[in-house]
């Protein structure tokens, strides 16, 4: 059975069109399809005028001329943060609630839009008395907690653009980023709560800045109290300086293509990738989508994104978008199981959560914990979901919709990257017919189309190609930092200067509805993170015993993939079983951070390269993902793959 009939067999009887209910009070209507075909320049041009407060407007639109670099909004000035917080106090909500905070030991705060103001002009204080000014960049290395929002904001305030690196990452994986982007200050916390526990974040941050490093003042937030080294010229504490720092700051307006944000993703080499985003434009994607697809009413809703801040996804739909549109959110800073499994389902049910937004990987994990769980609570104020991050398979879709979608809230699976700032391919969740397992469409404003191997775009059902975007959106990347031609070389070559190469495989069904089928490059997707197979293989071949590495992505039933390594040792060095694979794990670990740990690694003698030395790593998946092993005429040498095998089925 093809994964289409299948899902139409799960899905028949169910209604996949939305409610008229909900179809009235949606703030995505049809007519914006049209608008958008009918004057693209214009209808963006209308939807940033109407999101975003700009203090000089702009005078062109669009200025593609220098493709692939676009502007958006030319000559238009606005400022992130007072769109983000001050306009909503200005208008006359300032107490409304900005954020419910809930910490993992259960410690709440609320936050509302005048509080957040005041936090936000402080923080900008504080940062511009220890020497940042605007286009400075400022690294933050912090847990889920409000400070973390009103950090980044506070950069935005200035113009001092900020780069975000999860708390996951090692520090070794930090100080390349810092170097990378050449950051003055990193704003960092003592530790944070995981699982019940307290886990450091600050020795990090030391060990990033030791030695060279262009980095000035460390500002640490004390959050879980745990003893800190503490170096006074450079450590300043957040209690400290931004308490005590004045709550009032004019927020200064910024061009339109001013530097918001960098922040690193995996690529298809070793070094991550800065993806670097403006103001304008990102600003208006997020806000948009925010509102058409998140369908974000902020008078009523209560919305929760789970992601992290560390990822794209909490720049844009935990502080951007949310923000600029006024609405009343939900921040968790835990774990999901912790202390129990049920805690996302008690949060829905204590703060009334009506529009949630999460990751497939999340979802399988409470489908293999059980339906009781969710049983468990009121989950009944939830009236949309959504989806991002990794296909979502049509089981765990229609897992998610009646578990806790009470069987008809709409979903949204929406695709989207790093590099493009914004949800660019989703249903609008008051037009849409849903297709379970697909993203289905690009929205009002977007075009996308599949091309063939030979870069002929195509609409036969179920034929596989790659996905492209055929027009410039605002919330474009607009390059790799300090890299012009790595931007141009990743992005607008594959295919030529006409369409954005996004890395991942797509077909259309019967009905044309996009489904995606994950990327085709050699990046991983591990629970909705990119992973770069180069990155975790350079981090192996840095440990004294490794000659050499492969990496691969096999299916895994709850991440979507894992990581799966085959090494061959250096002579001399000796193979102690599991001994040396822990060890070889806990060094990814180390020099990446725990996300990157191979779920298994295999001790080879050889690996299987083509005559021009490539490694075949299709064929390493089919061993790692336990099938038998396709072509190897490529092979230079054909019986590698039978040594492998034979290594493997003894025990190795
Ligand atoms: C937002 C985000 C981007 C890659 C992307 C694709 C995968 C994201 C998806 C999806 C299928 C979806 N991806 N959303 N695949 N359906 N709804 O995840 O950004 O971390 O840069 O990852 O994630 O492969 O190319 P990022």
């Amino acid at each position: 059975m093809s994964e289409t009939s299948q899902t139409t067999s799960q899905t028949e009887g169910r209604d996949l069109a939305p409610t008229p209910e909900f179809a009235e009070q949606a703030n995505g209507k049809a007519e914006l399809y049209d608008a958008a075909a009918a004057d693209f320049e214009g209808f963006w041009a209308e939807q940033s005028r109407e999101r975003i407060s700009w203090s000089k407007d702009f005078d062109q639109t669009l200025d593609w001329s220098g493709a692939p670099f676009a502007k958006w909004f030319v000559g238009g000035e606005l400022n992130a943060s007072y769109n983000c917080v001050d306009r909503h106090v200005d208008a006359g909500n300032g107490d409304r609630v900005a954020i419910h905070f809930e910490g993992e030991g259960g410690d709440t705060r609320t936050i509302t839009y005048a509080e957040l103001q005041r936090d936000v002009a402080k923080a900008a204080n504080a940062l511009e008395s220890l020497g940042v000014s605007k286009g400075d960049r400022v690294a933050i290395y912090l847990p889920m907690i409000p400070e973390a929002v009103a950090a980044m904001l506070a950069c935005a305030r200035i113009g001092a653009p900020h780069s975000v690196v999860f708390g996951g990452f090692s520090a070794d994986a930090l100080r390349t980023r810092i170097a990378d982007a050449e950051a003055k200050l990193v704003i960092t916390a003592d530790g944070q709560f995981r699982r019940g526990k307290t886990a450091p974040l600050k020795p990090a941050v030391d060990a990033a800045v030791d030695g060279e490093s262009t980095v000035e003042k460390v500002l640490v937030v004390q959050r879980t109290k745990d003893d800190v080294d503490w170096n006074d010229d450079r450590d300043v504490w957040w209690h400290d300086v931004v308490d005590s720092a004045s709550d009032q700051h004019e927020a200064v307006a910024h061009d339109s293509e001013h530097p918001l944000f960098i922040l690193y993703t995996s690529g298809t080499t070793g070094k991550p990738k800065g993806i670097f985003h403006t103001t304008g434009g990102y600003l208006t994607q997020a806000a948009y989508t925010n509102s058409v697809v998140h369908d974000v009413h902020p008078e009523t809703d209560v919305y929760w994104c789970t992601a992290d801040i560390g990822w794209v996804t909490g720049h844009s739909y935990i502080v951007y978008g949310p923000l600029a549109n006024g609405a009343t959110q939900v921040i968790y800073e835990g774990t999901p199981d912790t202390p129990h499994q049920g805690r996302w389902w008690e949060i829905v049910q204590k703060y009334g959560v009506t529009i949630l937004y999460t990751a497939p990987t999340a979802i399988r994990t409470f489908m293999k914990w059980g339906d009781d769980i969710p049983a468990k609570f009121d989950l009944s104020s939830l009236r949309l979901l959504g989806s991002v991050g990794e296909p979502i398979n049509p089981e765990a879709w229609l897992w998610y919709r009646k578990n806790i979608g009470g069987g008809s809230a709409p979903i949204v699976d929406t695709w989207w990257q790093t590099e493009t700032g914004g949800i660019m391919i989703s249903p609008l969740p008051g037009v849409t017919e849903l297709e379970p397992g697909s993203a289905q469409k690009p929205i009002p404003g977007i075009s996308a189309e599949i091309l063939d191997d030979e870069g002929q775009p195509f609409t036969e059902a179920e034929k596989v190609g790659y996905l492209v975007l055929t027009k410039p959106w605002p919330g474009m990347l607009r390059g790799i930092w300090g890299d012009e031609e790595r931007y141009k070389e990743t992005y607008w070559s594959r295919f030529g200067e006409k369409y954005y190469f996004a890395g991942d495989g797509a077909k259309y069904d019967e009905k044309g509805n996009i489904w995606l089928l994950g990327r085709v490059d050699d990046v991983m997707n591990v629970s909705g993170h990119r992973l770069s197979t180069a990155e975790i293989e350079s981090a192996l071949v840095s440990h004294p015993t490794v000659a050499e590495a492969a990496v691969v992505g096999a299916s895994d039933e709850t991440t979507g993939q894992a990581v799966v390594a085959f090494v061959i040792l250096r002579g001399g060095a000796e193979d102690h079983g599991d001994e040396t694979v822990q060890e070889l794990r806990n060094h990814v670990a180390k020099e990446i951070g725990p996300i990157a740990k191979p779920r298994s690694i295999m001790v080879v003698s050889e690996l299987p390269k083509t005559r021009s030395g490539k490694i075949m790593r299709r064929l390493l998946r089919d061993v790692a993902e336990n099938r038998e092993v396709g072509d190897v005429t490529t092979l230079a040498d054909s019986s590698v793959m039978n040594l492998i095998k034979e290594g493997m089925s003894a025990g190795k």
